[in-house]
């Protein structure tokens, strides 16, 4: 287990920025508009719920640096369950983690990611470097076909591993920005593709959320058979609203993050 919290960060970030390019110019483009660097709102993961690589094994990499569990997200469609963990520091990035229920699915995509998750040392999956370490396997790439046509998350997960999925600007602490809107609109302007999925701004005031992201990019992946370009990993906008209470929102929003997911989504 990491024994600190901004060395993790630091490493997803990095692991992150090696299959998302675009990162880095989205960063230097709303972060250079700003006197500090860019504030991350959350940061998401994905995993299947098998015993070895559950979301509860993901989770306990944060409850040991002090996270813990507030919200649980349901995905019907997907086949999706998710939680929400966060730090009594608010200055850390939230964490959404989501598991593929893999009893709702085919025998066929069962077998196939149970044979994948199988070859996980058992000890990997708490080792510090667990959360950024991609795949422990090789998939061909029939085999990630045959995945994507049942599921495009089963077939993220095989062909990525271990890895933020995004990370998220925070758009209440931007300073030249103050609508998700105009955030939307710098991106367009220096070529950015958004994922349109529900609308480019998913969420309103009313739900205490608006949030908007880019598509994934495409990148050169290596199956046993050889390369191809996937989509990897997008970035995400974040935009929160005062509850009446008076406290910032601090949760999720199960139908915008339903179209979220769909940034890796193939162009
Ligand atoms: C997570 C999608 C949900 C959000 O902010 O609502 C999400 C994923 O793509 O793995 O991140
Ligand atoms: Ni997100």
């Amino acid at each position: 287990m990491h024994t600190c919290v901004k060395s993790l960060f630091e490493n997803l970030w990095q692991n992150y920025l090696t299959v998302t390019p675009s990162a880095r110019q989205v960063h230097q483009l709303l972060g250079s508009s700003q006197k500090d660097d860019v504030i991350n709102d959350h940061i998401a993961l994905r995993t299947f719920n098998l015993p070895k690589v559950s979301l509860d094994k993901l989770a306990a990499h944060f409850l040991a640096l002090g996270y813990t569990e507030c919200g649980e997200y349901h995905f019907e469609a997907k086949k999706l369950y998710a939680k929400h963990f966060e730090h009594a520091d608010t200055s850390l990035p939230k964490v959404f983690i989501s598991e593929l229920l893999l009893d709702k699915c085919s025998a066929s995509l069962r077998e196939t990611i149970t044979a994948l998750v199988a070859q996980i040392p058992d000890d990997a999956v708490t080792a510090d470097n667990f959360l950024y370490s991609g795949t422990h396997w090789q998939i061909d790439s029939a085999t990630y076909a045959a995945l994507l046509a049942e599921s495009e998350y089963a077939a993220w997960t095989a062909a990525w591993g271990y890895r933020a999925n995004h990370f998220t600007v925070n758009v209440n602490d931007l300073q030249k920005f103050t609508s998700l809107e105009q955030v939307n609109e710098a991106l367009k302007s220096a070529g950015f593709l958004l994922n349109t999925s529900g609308g480019e701004i998913k969420g309103t005031p009313e739900v205490y959320l608006e949030q908007s992201s880019t598509l994934a990019d495409i990148v050169p992946v290596q199956f046993s058979d050889g390369e191809a370009q996937i989509p990897s990993c997008f970035y995400e906008f974040a935009r929160r609203y005062t509850l009446p209470n008076g406290k910032l929102y601090t949760g999720f929003v199960a139908a915008s993050a339903d179209k979220i997911f769909e940034s890796t989504n193939a162009r």
